[in-house]
């Protein structure tokens, strides 16, 4: 691998779709909070799966947006809105133990699963069930792999991490590393994503507790955007909520699940006043929103936080 330092705007301003981190949300829980822009406030709220769910995130349907899929098993039940329902695509792919990755890698601006044995890669370019259409093979069988489109040109390859050192490859080929940096240190929580408009693809962001310091290039050095958001009990991830090529921050919770099914009709009337606390009118909130929306009119300015005005 190449000890060159991979320098910030290389190739300028790309208009290169933005993609999902690669690896798999983590953490367990079935609400979802998303949030289109760098700030403390969810403005999507649903929920997908169950709990304990293995959780992916990508744009399946290649319309610019990234959505949810599960997997349980070598079954993946993907979901093409980011909203509470049933999976659009269920299909299979490799074996129940293996380690999967999900990215656009033949650049065609969906993305697709990877199945993962040690250094070798298995390629599927569709969301559906069958054969690997590529085998490759990369780094080390003990490498950590991050998934992303580094050069903007659109196709996600893979970085190697090895503590807090990063080594990017910016072809899905054997061979050398096309650069190398050093980012946060070798213990964070690192998310993959393209954050600003200037910058031509992925970068990294780390994670400390629930503030998020991301970085513009692929270089060493400080961050250009600090934020908090969620809970630091959150599991955090990331993804192009709403297409604009940017992504964004998400955070999976272990909520009390949605009662199933809904019960029939319109759920009885209240207010503000009937709840004690803000959380509880909430629940209520996040219970009825999906099939009815804010059908008791708690969420006023329209932000999905409920009764805000309650303790
Ligand atoms: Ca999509
Ligand atoms: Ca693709
Ligand atoms: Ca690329
Ligand atoms: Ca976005």
């Amino acid at each position: 691998m190449t000890t060159a330092v991979v320098t910030a705007g290389l190739l300028g301003a790309g208009a290169a779709p933005a993609a999902a981190q690669g690896t798999p949300i983590g953490g367990s829980g079935v609400g979802y909070y998303l949030n289109d822009a760098f700030t403390g406030q969810a403005n999507r709220v649903l929920t997908y799966g169950e709990r304990l769910d293995d959780v992916h995130v990508g744009d399946w349907d290649g319309n610019g947006t990234d959505t949810l899929m599960v997997r349980r098993g070598n079954s993946f039940y993907a979901r093409n809105s980011a909203t509470s329902g049933p999976a659009d695509v269920v299909f299979s792919y490799g074996d129940p133990g293996d380690t999967v990755l999900v990215g656009d890698w033949d650049g065609n601006g969906s993305d697709t699963l990877v199945v993962r044995r040690g250094g070798t890669y298995f390629v599927k370019n569709t969301v559906s069930t069958g054969t690997a259409d590529v085998v490759f093979s990369y780094g080390d069988p003990g490498d950590t792999v991050l998934v992303g489109d580094w050069d903007g040109q659109g196709g996600d390859t893979l970085t190697v991490r090895r503590g807090g050192r990063y080594f990017v490859k910016n072809d899905l080929s054997t061979g050398v590393a096309s650069g190398e940096f050093l980012y946060g240190d070798p213990g964070d929580v690192v998310l993959v994503g393209r954050w600003s408009a200037g910058q031509a693809g992925d970068t990294l962001g780390v994670r400390r507790g629930s503030t998020y310091f991301l970085r513009n290039s692929l270089t060493s050095g400080v961050a250009d955007t600090v934020f908090a958001y969620g809970e630091p009990t959150d599991t955090a991830f990331t993804g192009d909520w709403n297409a604009d090529g940017l992504d964004t921050l998400g955070v999976r919770r272990d909520i009390v699940p949605v009662p199933a099914p809904v019960p029939p009709g319109r759920p009885a009337d209240v207010d503000c006043a009937d709840f004690a606390t803000q959380a509880q009118a909430q629940a209520w909130f996040t219970r009825y929103y999906p099939a009815y929306g804010d059908v008791a009119g708690l969420d006023a300015d329209g932000n999905l936080r409920a009764c805000e005005s309650l303790p």
